[in-house]
């Protein structure tokens, strides 16, 4: 990644996740700072900026005018639509969606009156016009780079390149440039500057007849599409289906992954129930605790048949097994303990608490679990920092990771725990929105940790496990959200909700082949605030399909 699209992911981020943190609040607005340049050029609507929630707001004539757009405001209709070279984007005031060429778009940023004016939301409206954005904190100075020139040009919208796109439904839409789209069956002449575009998913042959044939500014669907990977191909071409020369033509690889609840806990009621940790077995048995009733739930994810196995002597979250497939149930507070489920009990009926064992105590907020490939289990600490590590024989060791919080209302800094097939221990930090590895000496003692990743989508960073694809994939609870984590620290949103759900405050997920079980806390917290729509505590499952 080169330096400015650095600056251009970090404030990309950034801005939504200042705006998401505050949203509900009335929004603020100040007297913008900020330089904004265009290629080398300062733009004239620099000054007339307004800061929404630490977002570049400018007045929507001055925008307009830079864009090269035509802008009508409809105040009866409270929307603005700006139409530039005969693609369209319609925004409403207040609404956290646009759409862009009819298709139906998320923005953390809404349009804005204030004042009397309007103002539109820089980011969002000059990306959707094919602007690259970038941001340098130190000399507060916006730089936009125009990718549309006078050149025929496409732009996709709906998916990204190596995005995941949640559902069996693909929308995207097109925008073309400096080329007038016609219907061919019209148009069957030839003539310069003039043509439609050809669209291809999965097709091994890309020639005209398989296209699928876009001559208007509406939405692209796919149906059905398979959880897995994708790839979307477009290309302008003249009214004769020969490609414009020189070539234009995009190829979009994409995720596509499905996300159902498997198990709702308590189908009459839609909050009350919490539970933290999950685990499921190569049988697809999933197991998870209730925090309040301290019952040991198993869901068979086949058939949904859900059975209390027993109740625990405490409180539980974070869960491991062992390679005898004994059960480990982390239960934190000042005196922590694990607890140790044997295998056998956990095939056949419910048992008495009796038969759950303390495998160790001492270790003080013991949240996530994990196992070393000798027996050694790992306990992260949670607030405290410590790592802690429990021989197969039950000899504890406590450890001082260093890692320091950033949030004052979330301290937790080791959270999910999991080990990676180079040896690292990687550990989420819940609190600054990281994922860090620690390099392991040879008598299992903790060595130095280094970041993996930070990022405002990693806020809220609960269980981690490593995915079939050999990346590692986080619960982001307060984010109601699935975040992948290359292991050279790219990160990525695999899927993300409101309050509705399916994600409601998800804690913790394990991976079974290609399939994610997922626990829903529900926590009335961050973008799961307020937690009564939804379903509650629940199992979720996310199908990745094939990741070659
Ligand atoms: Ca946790
Ligand atoms: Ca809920
Ligand atoms: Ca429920």
């Amino acid at each position: 990644m080169n330096h400015k699209k650095r600056l251009a992911a970090i404030s990309i981020m950034t801005g939504s996740l200042l705006f998401s943190a505050a949203a509900g609040a009335a929004a603020e607005s100040v007297k913008s700072d900020m330089a904004v340049l265009i290629g080398d050029t300062e733009t004239s609507f620099a000054k007339q900026s307004l800061l929404v929630d630490s977002s570049l707001y400018a007045p929507y004539e001055a925008a307009a005018k830079q864009l090269g757009a035509e802008a009508k405001w409809s105040a009866g209709m409270k929307t603005l639509t700006l139409v530039k070279d005969g693609n369209t984007l319609e925004m409403k005031a207040g609404a956290l969606s646009y759409k862009m060429n009819g298709l139906e778009l998320t923005s953390a940023t809404p349009l804005q009156e204030i004042g009397g004016s309007v103002y539109i939301p820089v980011r969002t409206v000059f990306e959707a016009f094919g602007y690259q954005i970038g941001y340098e904190n130190k000399t507060r100075t916006v730089s936009m780079q125009p990718r549309i020139s006078t050149k025929p040009a496409l732009l996709v919208h709906g998916i990204t390149p190596d995005g995941y796109v949640t559902g069996s439904e693909v929308k995207v839409s097109i925008s073309a440039y400096n080329h007038i789209l016609k219907d061919f069956a019209q148009q069957k002449e030839p003539k310069a500057g003039e043509g439609h575009i050809h669209v291809w998913l999965d097709n091994e042959k890309l020639d005209a007849a398989s296209a699928i044939k876009v001559f208007k500014n509406e939405p692209v669907v796919f149906r059905d599409v398979k959880p897995g990977k994708h790839t979307l191909t477009v290309q302008l071409v003249g009214n004769d289906h020969k490609p414009v020369e020189p070539e234009v033509k995009q190829t979009i690889p994409f995720h596509s992954v499905s996300l159902s609840i498997l198990k709702d806990l308590d189908p009459e009621k839609s909050t009350g129930l919490r539970i933290e940790g999950v685990i499921a077995d190569e049988k697809h048995r999933v197991f998870t605790v209730e925090m309040e009733s301290k019952k040991l739930y198993r869901i068979m994810a086949d058939s949904g048949k859900m059975d209390i196995l027993t109740e625990l002597p405490r409180s539980a979250t974070g869960m491991a097994f062992d390679a005898a497939g004994n059960l480990y149930i982390a239960s934190g507070g000042q005196e922590g303990v694990i607890f140790k489920v044997n295998a056998k009990d956990l095939n056949g009926e419910p048992f008495e608490t009796s038969r759950v064992e303390t495998f160790v105590s001492g270790v003080q907020g013991a949240n996530g679990l994990t196992f070393d490939s000798k027996g050694n289990l790992y306990v992260s600490g949670g607030a405290n920092g410590n790592i802690y590590k429990v021989t197969p024989d039950g000899q504890l060791s406590t450890y001082q990771s260093g890692i320091a919080a950033e949030r004052k209302e979330q301290q937790i800094v080791v959270n999910g725990i999991a080990f990676g097939k180079d040896g690292k221990l990687y550990a989420a930090n819940t609190s600054s929105g990281e994922v860090n590895r620690f390099t392991m000496n040879a008598d299992g003692s903790l060595g130095a940790w280094e970041r993996v990743a930070k990022s405002p989508l990693l806020y809220g960073a609960d269980g981690l496990n490593f995915g079939p694809d050999g990346a590692i994939y986080v619960a982001a609870n307060e984010r109601n959200a699935i975040v992948r984590v290359s292991l050279d620290g790219k990160v990525t949103e695999v899927a993300q909700n409101g309050n509705q759900g399916p994600l409601e405050f998800p804690a913790s997920l394990h991976f079974v082949g290609s399939t994610l079980y997922i626990s829903n806390f529900d926590q009335p917290r961050g973008a799961n605030s307020p937690n009564d729509p939804g379903i509650g505590a629940s199992i979720a499952k996310m199908e990745f399909g094939s990741t070659k």
